[in-house]
């Protein structure tokens, strides 16, 4: 393993800490936010790392203090917000929606702290676990972790749990650049607060379409949470009485939003929206971030300006036009506006998708855009249908004929900028998987209810009661990391492996379409591996995002199902027509599938490790929608490093032990 790590530092010129070195992290700490002026003006002999990428510049250690812990909105920081608007932005004041709520909290921020680094920086984070009762990790979304394959922070997958009271580093190089984000991987905890932005930048000149922006900024990164008025745990498995399933009531740009009023309603006292500041004349790169958890998408639209898509999920795209963009749970997109109109104060809105966008539900946000120099107030504020996207083209839309266009543009239909240097394109792929996935409805719930019998599921918004599945079977997490100790989880606990090669449900099981067990598909390493995962729910209107650890993938292909087609005939198809593709395809690490319809995403799998690859809605991953893939073999990823927190099963034998010299004394 430091073979390993030296190799890395070395090839990247962080050649500092060695086990002679001894250097004080300290000097080193980051602040949890950075404002424009520090940004774009550092102090001389400045150690932020936050700052604007300079060419063949030394990398810098960047270094962070995280304190996780149960924390309210509206506390006492927060005096008399927001009767009294100043108070609302003192320090450790959590304003949300305006709604007292617990939460839990990194540094006391909603979201937590702003990561911004330079492609090739060293990232260290020292996390302290304070939450009662409670345990965690973060995954670094969209970082590819190659050569720290264990610090992806997936509990027992890649790691074990931190519990209360204690502290693990992770630490990793900022090695590929875009719009990413962290949040926590472990039960719920990210709908309560654990999520916030990481931005790996490059210098200017680098990004292809570098020049098609004056101002990149910190400020700029802009999370789009969906927050609930009580806990996410309170939703889990969920009411069958009361407020049935899992849906928020708002969501939050950049940790701020107002409840929703009905009809006539005045609000008395309304917590300031969220502004985002911009200069006329001035050309500005926005980067959207989606921190949703919940099945609603979010349609995002900035009145009187279109916007030009530049990159997907932190990957360069061809620029194109856009007049407003469906994000789902994991998603990133980069997009340029231009500050060209009458200086002045114009709408942000934030619809709701999906579930959301129902009569009766329609959930919607809003912040404001303010050109500088300008206070105007406005009192106009649109409702749930006045989003500002109308005529322009909708990106990542829902329903749409990806192959025609029709409806919207479809991510499958972007160019990419990224050269295809490993050949994954250039011939057919070596390594095929075919996914559908789905729920198991609980329709007998008096057998499944049953003395002796504990199904895991959760209720969704029409009080059904099920679970969630990949190719029937539901993931359910080893007792131990399969990364760090692998041989410790017993091996009749993983799915046993079919005729084809893959996983498939134990033949024993009491359902004929469902199991539990743990789901690794093994992809050998180097392969061209193509993954064509499909919807198998005919009418939902789910768009269920997939996410793949470890790596980005080509967009291939995606639409729904038409003429009859099914999983197996169109996966059949692509393979036979090579997707007839002339053009680079976009790079993504979220993709999300089309309701009652099919993605197909390619990628060289050169990564070894145990890459997740799942659904990021938060209860569909909490009920087994996901499935590791494995990437080569032990030996192929590095060690883990010594000391590393090791945990595991305290099952006990079904014999009875002889303790009668203890108890003897
Ligand atoms: C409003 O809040 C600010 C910041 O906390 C404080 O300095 C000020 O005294 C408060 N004003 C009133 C009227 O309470
Ligand atoms: C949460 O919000 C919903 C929808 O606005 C409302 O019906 C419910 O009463 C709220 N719950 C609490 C505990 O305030
Ligand atoms: C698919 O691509 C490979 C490599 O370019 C080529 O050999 C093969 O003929 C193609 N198949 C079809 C059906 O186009
Ligand atoms: C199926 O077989 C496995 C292995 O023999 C056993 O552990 C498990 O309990 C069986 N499950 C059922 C539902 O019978
Ligand atoms: C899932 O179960 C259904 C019903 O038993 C079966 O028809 C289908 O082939 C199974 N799918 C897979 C991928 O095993
Ligand atoms: C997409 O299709 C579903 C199912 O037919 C429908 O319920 C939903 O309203 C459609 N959404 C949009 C945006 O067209
Ligand atoms: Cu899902």
């Amino acid at each position: 393993m430091y073979l390993y790590l030296r190799w890395i530092l070395l090839a990247t010129g962080i050649g500092v800490v060695s086990s002679q070195t001894r250097l004080n992290l300290n000097s080193y700490l980051q602040p949890d936010r950075v404002t424009r002026q520090q940004f774009v003006s550092p102090p001389r002999g400045s150690s932020l790392c936050a700052r604007q990428c300079v060419n063949g510049e030394a990398p810098k250690i960047c270094y962070y203090k995280w304190l996780a812990e149960n924390y309210v909105t509206l506390g006492p920081a927060c005096g008399n917000c927001p009767v009294n608007v100043t108070a609302c932005d003192e320090p450790q004041c959590v304003v949300a929606n305006g709604y007292e709520k617990s939460v839990l909290t990194i540094n006391r921020m909603v979201p937590g702290p702003n990561i911004q680094v330079c492609l090739g920086d060293r990232i260290i984070i020292d996390l302290q676990n304070n939450i009662a009762g409670g345990q965690m990790a973060i995954h670094w979304h969209g970082v590819f972790q190659r050569g720290t394959q264990y610090m992806d922070g997936v509990p027992m997958v890649t790691q074990c749990s931190i519990h209360e009271a204690d502290v693990f580093r992770y630490d990793f190089l900022a090695n590929n650049e875009g719009t990413h984000y962290w949040h926590s991987h472990d039960g719920l905890q990210k709908l309560d607060g654990i999520q916030g932005n990481l931005v790996i930048r490059t210098p200017k000149a680098k990004d292809p379409n570098g020049n098609l922006y004056d101002i990149d900024v910190p400020e700029h990164t802009l999370m789009i949470l969906d927050w609930m008025n009580t806990t996410a745990e309170e939703r889990f498995p969920g009411l069958r009485q009361r407020e049935p399933g899992q849906m928020p009531i708002t969501f939050l740009l950049d940790g701020r939003g107002r409840p929703k009023l009905l009809p006539g309603q005045q609000n008395a006292s309304p917590v300031p929206y969220k502004e985002v500041w911009v200069e006329q004349g001035k050309k500005f790169r926005l980067r959207f971030v989606s921190g949703l958890c919940t099945v609603c998408g979010a349609q995002i639209s900035i009145e009187s300006h279109g916007m030009t898509l530049i990159a997907t999920d932190g990957a360069p795209v061809k620029p194109v036009n856009i007049g407003s963009i469906d994000l789902f749970s994991g998603e990133r997109y980069d997009v340029v506006l231009n500050a060209n109109q009458t200086p002045g104060t114009y709408w942000i809105h934030i619809r709701g998708l999906a579930e959301c966008s129902e009569p009766g539900i329609e959930i919607y946000q809003l912040a404001v855009l303010r050109y500088l120099g300008t206070n105007q107030a406005r009192n106009d504020p649109p409702g749930y249908n006045g989003g500002f996207g109308n005529g322009g083209t909708v990106l990542n839309p829902q329903n749409a004929s990806c192959a025609t266009g029709q409806g919207g543009l479809c991510v499958s239909q972007l160019t990419g900028l990224i050269p295809d240097n490993d050949n994954v394109l250039s011939r057919p792929p070596n390594f095929n998987i075919v996914l559908s996935f789905g729920f198991h409805i609980f329709d007998n719930l008096q057998e499944t209810f049953n003395k002796g019998r504990y199904e895991r599921f959760f209720v969704a918004p029409d009080r059904t009661v099920l679970t969630s599945w990949i190719n029937n079977i539901s993931f359910i997490s080893p007792p131990s990391p399969l990364l760090s100790q692998g041989p410790d989880t017993p091996r009749e606990m993983f799915c046993p492996v079919g005729r084809d090669g893959f996983p498939q449900c134990p033949t024993n099981t009491t359902s004929a379409d469902y199991c539990e067990c743990i789901y690794v598909i093994k992809i050998p390493l180097g392969a061209v591996t193509q993954i064509v995962i499909g919807d198998l729910l005919p009418v939902a209107d789910l768009h269920h995002p997939f996410h793949l650890h470890g790596y980005h993938f080509y967009v291939m292909a995606m639409d729904q199902f038409r003429n009859g087609e099914t999983l197996q005939s169109v996966s059949k198809e692509l393979l036979r027509t090579n997707f007839s593709r002339s053009l680079l395809p976009a790079l993504k690490d979220t993709i999300t599938v089309p309701s009652n319809g099919y993605a197909a995403i390619r990628f060289r799998a050169d990564n070894p490790g145990l890459w997740f690859f799942h659904c990021h809605f938060m209860y569909h991953l909490a009920t087994g929608m996901a499935v590791v893939m494995q990437v080569g073999n032990d030996g192929d990823w590095p060690p883990v490093p010594p000391k590393f927190p090791r945990c595991g099963n305290y099952q006990p034998t079904p014999y009875l032990e002889d303790y009668s010299n203890i108890i003897r004394g």
